[in-house]
């Protein structure tokens, strides 16, 4: 009856926001955005924009009637700007016209001087400059002072990790219809209906009530639509309010690229002290994170990269500080992992260092470090079902990685301009919202007369199949065929208040909620088969079970059909709403302590490269997983998930490499220019589920969306090892992407 998404798309059949008939009336609006990176504006002129054929209007701040802010941290995260450019590519003022090419062509005859200031466009000069969105903050576990004392050996060092464009194929876009008495529906391609529905109202000065947002599907959002989509819908719904007709907006890919921001790019300090046999006994590290502009979400993914400081090790002495530096760059956002791999980059690069200064092997380090059962994060929880040691021992056994290791030896032994190396990754990754409040979920299911399923909840699909998800979480709990179950779009007229998709939890919270609402109906249908078999002090021997109804396990004549339309035909509920709050999670930042995390996700990679010694071209031969996922919900999808985490991990530590002007502006606003991984890029993938029943989640499920990005993080390391097995002079700077040019000049370096 329903086609999946997978099957849609295969056929080019789903629907986008681009894809929507327009309707009568459709005006188009443009941005004129600020060319510097920071200064004041002095004097616009937009006569020569008005003056063109086809514009409508031309919307600034002075025509927003509510507030002027789209941030939930910082007052200057305002919607458009008023005196003050804050980076090359602010929006300042929206022409709309009659087709997009006349805005566009409108939009660059704006004239607009500015008194330029200076700007700042890294991380450690902001931090010198003291321009910091926030105080440091510091977690901090045993006391690091007092065990340097007792190291033999301690190693310092610095780590850069580069930005990194989403490339979501559908690029940012909305579209606004105005309604009668103020209101506005908003079709939006964002993770985060609810966050876009209270900006607007905010921003116009209405009632929630009078917004209402849906979203259908994305072209993939990877973070950058958790909270960067909320201004082209807000200028949208501005427009479309002002002008009283629909209004469109959509970004070119590299007007997506310039104006948008990116993952953060984070430098940090390191110091790490030893025992003679590797294990670690401390660990101090100081991350400076890029934030941008404004604060958009970088305090939160500031503090994810202190939870993930000691990624899935145990440091029984640890000290990490981190701060958020102002810079003057589009404001950076969330993606994958939201600060963990950036964290995880330099431990990684921590035992690197200390493997070659201990002259023992870094696999051996990471081995004796590994976290253990019951033994504490920095931020005090204990590691339950820790699965760190399984899956390293999985990955050694099943994929004899010692033999792979001597080949690899032989191989390098008879090969003068060929290098190959293997490197380990394991991975430990937080489920749940740091943001406690976050952890919560709505959904509305309807059972119709004719027995399908409609069911709405606030999980936002976007390519990571939390719609297939939540079907067989419907179809298992009803126990029919999924065929029946249809998930509407997302929409905050039916669901109110909800979180965004992110943080990996969009199945495990919408999935809990759905399955609460399917169980509040399946108890008044149970009442209703008993009164059918006349057995009602016996309701509770009633089961559905393949769409027929079971009284004391054995099969009765009543199929999900008949007992559907009787349900109705007596008047029985077959609509119920819940909602669900993750249990047990708290965090206390005066203290840095708490449960912050329902559970978290394992795993271990082992990536295998060869280095072209003469070129400095490199190919990723292997990447075998052993990953600690739960009972799936959907097993193509969970494998999907790994290998497309994976993918984008090993982009962004090789190939993709934003570069800035002196002036902030992006250079590389192409997709020619900014390369990503592509098939002829991927390397074999081999993957293990480890599919160990999960307790803390629905249907004892695990969260999968994030967590294999961080796989990524090993081939940095592979092809340094690649690279010193033909120039054992080279001692690498711990700063990525690893890009063939510089692993070229590294292959050919004296230091
Ligand atoms: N997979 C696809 N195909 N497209 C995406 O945009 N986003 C990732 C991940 N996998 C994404 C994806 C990110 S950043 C997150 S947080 C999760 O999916 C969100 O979805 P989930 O919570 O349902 O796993
Ligand atoms: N978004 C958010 C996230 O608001 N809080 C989080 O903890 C988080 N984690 C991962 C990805 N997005
Ligand atoms: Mo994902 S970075 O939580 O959208």
């Amino acid at each position: 009856m329903h086609a999946n998404d997978l099957e849609l798309h295969a056929q080019g059949r789903s629907v986008f926001v681009d894809d929507i008939v327009p309707p009568v009336g459709l005006l188009h609006a443009f941005p004129v955005v600020s060319t510097i990176a920071h200064g004041l504006i002095a004097s616009i002129d937009f006569s020569e924009a008005l003056a063109c054929s086809g514009v409508a209007s031309i919307v600034t701040a002075a025509d927003i009637p509510g507030v002027n802010n789209i941030g939930n941290v910082e007052a200057n995260e305002v919607l458009l700007a008023e005196q003050t450019v804050m980076y090359q590519g602010q929006p300042i003022a929206v022409v709309v016209a009659e087709s997009e090419s006349e805005a566009r062509h409108a939009a660059a005859l704006v004239q607009i001087n500015y008194r330029e200031l200076p700007a700042v466009f890294d991380a450690r000069e902001a931090h010198r400059q003291g321009l910091h969105i926030a105080p440091p903050r510091i977690f901090s576990l045993g006391d690091v002072e007092q065990a340097w004392q007792t190291c033999d050996d301690i190693i310092e060092g610095k780590t850069q990790s580069g930005a990194q464009e989403h490339v979501y194929l559908e690029t940012q876009t909305a579209l606004a219809y105005p309604l009668e008495n103020g209101g506005l529906r908003v079709v939006s391609a964002t993770q985060s209906p609810g966050m876009v529905q209270r900006v607007i109202a905010r921003v116009l000065n209405l009632a929630m009530t009078q917004v209402e947002v849906d979203v259908l599907r994305l072209g993939g959002g990877f973070g950058g639509k958790e909270e960067q989509a909320t201004t082209w819908a807000a200028i949208a719904a501005l427009a479309a309010s002002r002008l009283q007709r629909p209004v469109k907006i959509r970004l070119s890919r590299s007007d997506d690229m310039r104006w948008t921001g990116k993952r953060h790019p984070y430098d940090a300090d390191f110091k790490i002290g030893l025992t003679r046999s590797g294990k670690i006994l401390a660990y101090e590290v100081s991350f400076y994170q890029n934030a941008g502009a404004v604060a958009d979400l970088s305090l939160a993914i500031l503090e994810r990269t202190l939870f993930h400081a000691s990624n899935s090790y145990f440091i029984p002495n640890l000290r990490a500080t981190a701060v958020s530096c102002r810079t003057h760059l589009p404001p950076n956002t969330a993606f994958r992992g939201f600060g963990g791999p950036q964290a995880m980059f330099v431990l990684e690069s921590a035992i690197f260092k200390a493997a070659a200064a201990l002259q023992i092997d870094t696999a051996e380090i990471q081995r004796l470090n590994l976290l253990q059962e019951g033994q504490a994060f920095p931020y005090g929880m204990p590691a339950t079902e820790c699965r760190a040691g399984l899956c390293w021992e999985r990955l050694q056994e099943k994929h004899a990685l010692s033999r792979r290791q001597q080949a690899i030896n032989d191989f390098n032994a008879s090969h003068r301009l060929e290098k190959k190396a293997l490197a380990l990754m394991p991975i430990c990754f937080g489920i749940s919202f740091t943001a406690t409040f976050l952890n919560q979920a709505g959904a509305l299911v309807h059972v119709y007369a004719d027995g399908s399923v409609g069911v709405s909840c606030g999980a936002v699909e976007m390519g990571q199949g939390v719609k297939q998800k939540i079907r067989n979480i419907v179809a298992l709990t009803f126990s029919i065929v999924s065929d029946r179950v249809k998930v509407e779009s997302t929409n905050t007229s039916r669901i109110a208040n909800m979180s965004p998709t992110a943080a990996s939890v969009g199945a495990d919270l919408n999935g809990q909620a759905t399955s609460l609402a399917c169980r509040q109906i399946l108890q008044g249908l149970k009442k209703v088969a008993a009164g059918l078999l006349d057995i009602e002090a016996e309701a509770d021997k009633i089961a559905i079970e393949q769409e027929r109804v079971h009284f004391n396990g054995q099969p009765t004549a009543i199929g999900w059909n008949q007992l559907i339309s009787d349900a109705y035909l007596s008047r029985t509920a077959l609509s119920a709403h819940a909602h669900y709050a993750t249990p047990g999670v708290y965090f206390d930042r005066s203290k840095e302590q708490g449960r912050p995390f329902a559970y978290h996700v394992y795993g271990c990679a082992a990536i295998e490269v060869t280095v072209d010694c003469l070129r400095g071209i490199y190919r990723i031969d292997e990447v075998v997983i052993v990953h600690d996922g739960g009972k799936s919900l959907a097993p193509e999808v969970d494998l999907g998930q790994v290998e497309g985490g994976l993918m984008q991990g090993l982009g962004w530590m090789t190939i993709e490499d934003i570069r800035h002007d002196s002036q902030g502006r992006l250079l590389n606003d192409t997709l020619t220019a900014y390369k990503i991984p592509d098939i002829h890029f991927a390397p074999e993938i081999n993957v293990e589920f480890l599919a160990k029943d999960n307790p803390a989640a629905i249907l004892h499920s695990k969260a999968v969306g994030e967590p294999p990005f961080m796989y990524g993080i090993g081939v940095y390391f592979a092809l340094v090892k690649a690279i010193q097995a033909f120039n054992p002079a080279f001692e690498p700077e711990f700063s990525a992407p690893m890009t063939p040019e510089k692993v070229l000049l590294a292959l050919y370096s004296e230091t």
